[in-house]
């Protein structure tokens, strides 16, 4: 429901995110009625901001769906977000730092839904809805401050999103096991598909519990981001690379130019 309360919230991370300055925790403020419904409506409404920019909506994110994140970020449960088409880096294309705050890399895996979802069919079974998966990465940024925020404000604040890239897609089949790197610059981070939700497929059951949950569509063609494999790492100037053992790989190049391109 949008709310004045929901679009004061929403302008506020709007700015933030437009602008690239951060925000405090909106639930450290102590407002009672800021809660998990209330953090779905703001994000819906963040959402409906883009879209009058012009931008569509591509696919959807978990968060947290890894014990490394859910350590890492202090929280206990996954999260859901939304992802558009200005967010995409083409595989091989360049992002530019300066259009962010205080980026962070994880990578994942990606899933293609291949038809409209029926929330409303409590037998489906989401692996009949995906026909693709390739290897992924997410750029995250919080709008707040030093990345501190509680489980509500990060599902206000879109769970994070940023930007993403995804390599090429093949056909869908099990991805659990599969030895996952990262590289930024001159750091890398391994880990293991296996991490998330001990299987990636697992992140597709979550998805629709929570997407009927929370009424958040699906619908052909859209791109999902399963969650991190590993916990984030700084994005730096330089090229970012992720493989997956099996699934290919996905790379883009990081520059730092104000006013530039990307
Ligand atoms: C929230 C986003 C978490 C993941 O893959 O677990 C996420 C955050 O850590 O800022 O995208
Ligand atoms: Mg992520």
């Amino acid at each position: 429901m949008t709310t004045d309360y929901v679009r004061l919230l929403a302008d506020r991370l709007d700015r933030a995110q437009t602008s690239r300055s951060e925000t405090d925790s909106i639930q450290a403020e102590g407002n009672p009625r800021f809660d998990v419904g209330v953090a779905y409506d703001v994000q819906e409404e963040l959402l409906a901001r883009r879209q009058s920019r012009g931008e569509t909506q591509i696919g959807v994110k978990l968060g947290f769906t890894s014990r490394a994140k859910m350590a890492q970020m202090g929280v206990s449960d996954v999260i859901v977000g939304r992802l558009t088409d200005t967010m995409q880096i083409p595989n091989g294309g360049t992002l530019n730092l300066s259009h962010f705050i205080h980026p962070k890399v994880e990578p994942e895996v990606a899933y293609r839904i291949c038809r409209d979802v029926d929330l409303t069919d409590a037998t489906l079974d989401l692996t009949d809805h995906v026909d693709a998966v390739a290897p992924a990465v997410e750029v995250i940024d919080s709008r707040y401050r030093s990345f501190k925020f509680t489980y509500a404000d990060v599902i206000a604040d879109n769970t994070s999103a940023a930007a993403f890239a995804v390599g090429d897609w093949t056909p869908f089949r099990a991805a659990a096991g599969s030895a996952v790197r990262l590289g930024v610059g001159e750091h890398d981070v391994v880990g293991s598909t296996s991490a998330i939700l001990d299987d990636p497929i697992n992140a597709l059951h979550a998805l629709l519990e929570m997407c009927r949950t929370h009424r958040i569509a699906l619908r052909e063609g859209y791109i999902v981001l399963a969650g991190a494999a590993t916990a984030a790492i700084p994005l730096e100037e330089g090229e970012v690379t992720c493989s997956v053992d099996g699934f290919g790989s996905v790379a883009f190049t990081v520059a730092n130019s104000r006013g530039g391109e990307g």
